[in-house]
């Protein structure tokens, strides 16, 4: 094995994965446009990939059907004590789970080759910044993390000697026979499938799942769930967060984080296109936000990735120009449609369904079938430099100052257009209490509606309750700085099961009214659960919106809040003396409130 690599630990680490996994060879990733496009050419040939005739460098692969979407069942927290998982996360002790899955490990890359992939997260050179090292078995894994991430020579050379690395060791968990026929996609049985953190010591491990979240560990594992933990230690932020820049007609910006459940519409407002003249939208980010304390005092938002993982069904010009235009070229396509052209499809896209097309699980497909062309977790991996709407500062080493912060969620009823929080701690109670219908980002029940606090609850690594204080003690130190906080909902229903607000880039007219809440201009109307918009206050020139909708948009129900309140008491609960009695004033406060 000859490397490039000149970092003790790191050259440690390999060796140690190499022995314990046994591949048949070991492959340094130098992150370059050939080794893309030889891993394309070997996966195309193999049968794993499709390329696409109708997009240049741009390929589609078809998941094994048990393999199609996050698996919070089999995501750990692995600290010494329950405890400091806390009750929202899955717990096993680190020296249990480490002696089971080193079980897994042993012999599980044989047949196939080891990659070792050092990326970045975040621009090399910004402050902002950590390294991660990736080794895994799958080849579909390394050519999505070229995309996801800064992969490559650049890296190991800033790695040096003794740089300081996240390690992350992924498996697709099918070592194969000699002789042994591969299959499309490889993975594990549910039941061997782990996703585990060890926050005491930096560590991720994966085993069984090739599927996103799951196997491209630079993204959740090491962005949010050990990143999170790591946060809070140094005082700093990781969530799970789109970033944007809006700039109004007269030319001032507003920087703006937001986070909503996975599938929620982060995607879709990082790329949002105004429909209110004059204002003008950037995309920074679609997923991810590490948020620093300026030399300024304010808070300073960085995307750690470099490409999208997006959902695609539902995507289209008429909904996302924005990410239509980035999916041109260059893109990973996973468990889409295949067209008789050659080209991808999904539900939702513009125009009239293909005629015939070969479905997600390879079978033909009719308007007429029964079942989806496209998984509802089909997910397009696009750069993220090839987004129209990109902003021209997204690398900035330090980052975008923020000035609103959006939480939100999928809610068919309760829960208006938009709110205001009060102050802080009522800004962190609403994004703590935070409940949305659960969607097929996850493998599980879709449309249950859960508490998902901050959006955080699949990815928060350490004690949620401990996550609730670091967030007071951020707000504690902005101080004036704060960004303000603001809660949506674009997913309200009418009783026939309609959406009441179109969304999209009408949402542009909800995100005008909080830019005008900053700038002092409005003053909106307060209510029991905080600060709704006066009807003239949201501009809707130019929109049909019936009247009896908007009002319901913007009604708030206190019976409806009364009944939520046993609810959030029992949410709150679980984190016993954890809790903040910060927020369970504010629980007080909002029942004092509705009376
Ligand atoms: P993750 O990548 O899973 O974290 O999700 P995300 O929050 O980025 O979600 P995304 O923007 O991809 O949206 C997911 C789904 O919500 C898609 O099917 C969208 O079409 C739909 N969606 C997004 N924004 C809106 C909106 O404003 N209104 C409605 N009705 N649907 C929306
Ligand atoms: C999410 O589920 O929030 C995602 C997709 O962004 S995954 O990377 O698979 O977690
Ligand atoms: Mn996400």
């Amino acid at each position: 094995m000859s490397s490039p690599c000149r970092n003790a630990a790191l050259l440690k680490w390999v060796d140690e994965c190499a022995r314990l996994c046994r591949p048949d060879r070991v492959v340094w990733c130098d992150g370059s446009r050939e080794e893309y496009d030889r891993l394309m050419a070997a996966m195309t040939a193999s049968g794993a990939a499709i390329a696409l005739k109708k997009r240049p460098r741009s390929h589609l692969f078809r998941s094994d059907p048990s393999d199609v979407a996050r698996v919070e069942d089999r995501t750990f927290i692995s600290t010494p004590s329950r405890v400091e998982a806390g009750p929202t996360n899955n717990w096993i002790a680190p020296d249990e789970l480490k002696g089971t899955m080193t079980g897994l490990y042993r012999g599980c890359m044989e047949g196939r080759t080891m990659y070792v992939i050092p990326f970045s997260m975040g621009p090399l050179g910004s402050p902002i910044s950590r390294f991660g090292v990736e080794i895994t078995d799958s080849p579909y894994v390394v050519c999505n993390m070229h995309i996801m991430t800064r992969v490559g020579s650049r890296v190991l050379e800033a790695l040096g000697t003794d740089e300081e690395f996240i390690p992350c060791l992924h498996s697709i968990g099918a070592p194969l026979k000699p002789g042994q026929k591969d299959v499309p996609w490889p993975c594990a049985p549910m039941e061997q499938k782990y996703i585990a953190h060890f926050p005491e010591e930096n560590l991720i491990w994966s085993y069984g799942s090739g599927y996103g979240g799951n196997a491209l560990l630079g993204k959740k594992c090491l962005a949010l769930r050990i990143a999170s933990a790591i946060a809070r230690r140094e005082g700093w932020m990781a969530e799970h967060m789109l970033i944007l820049r809006l700039t109004s007609p007269e030319g001032r910006r507003f920087h703006i984080t937001g986070a909503f459940p996975s599938a929620c519409g982060k995607t879709n407002l990082a790329m949002i296109e105004p429909t209110i003249p004059g204002w003008k939208a950037e995309c920074l980010g679609d997923d991810i936000a590490w948020m620093k304390i300026g030399p300024d005092g304010r808070l300073y938002a960085l995307n750690p990735e470099s490409g999208f993982f997006g959902v695609a069904p539902g995507t289209s010009y008429e909904s996302n120009p924005a990410a239509m235009g980035t999916l041109k070229e260059n893109v990973i396509f996973t468990n889409c449609a295949l067209t008789d052209e050659g080209d991808i499809w999904w539900e939702g896209m513009d125009g009239p369904p293909p005629a015939h097309a070969i479905d997600w699980k390879g079978r033909d497909w009719t308007p007429a079938s029964p079942t989806e062309a496209a998984h509802p977790n089909a997910r397009f991996t696009a750069p993220a430099a090839q987004c129209p709407v990109i902003s021209p500062d997204w690398e900035k080493p330090e980052g975008v100052p923020i000035d609103i912060f959006i939480f939100g969620g999928r809610r068919a009823s309760v829960a208006p257009l938009v709110h205001e929080a009060y102050d802080w701690d009522h800004g962190v109670f609403l994004g703590s209490t935070a409940a949305s219908e659960t969607t097929a980002a996850n493998i599980g029940a879709v449309g249950n509606l859960r508490r998902d606090p901050f959006a955080m609850k699949p990815f928060c690594g350490y004690n949620m309750g401990d996550y609730f204080a670091h967030w007071l003690a951020m707000g504690d130190r902005l101080g004036k700085n704060a960004p303000r906080i603001f809660y949506v909902n674009w997913f309200r229903k009418s009783p026939s099961g309609k959406f009441l607000w179109p969304g999209y880039g009408e949402n542009s007219r909800v995100l005008k009214w909080m830019c005008e809440r900053v700038a002092g201009r409005v003053t909106g109307r307060p209510t029991p659960i905080g600060i709704l918009p006066r009807q003239e206050e949201l501009d809707l020139q130019g929109l049909s919106l019936p009247h009896d909708d908007l009002a319901e948009l913007l009604r708030v129900d206190p019976a409806a809040w009364k009944a939520e309140i046993p609810d959030i008491q029992k949410h709150f609960a679980q984190f016993g003396d954890r809790l903040p009695g910060r927020l369970a004033a504010q629980l007080q406060r909002l029942r004092e409130r509705l009376g």
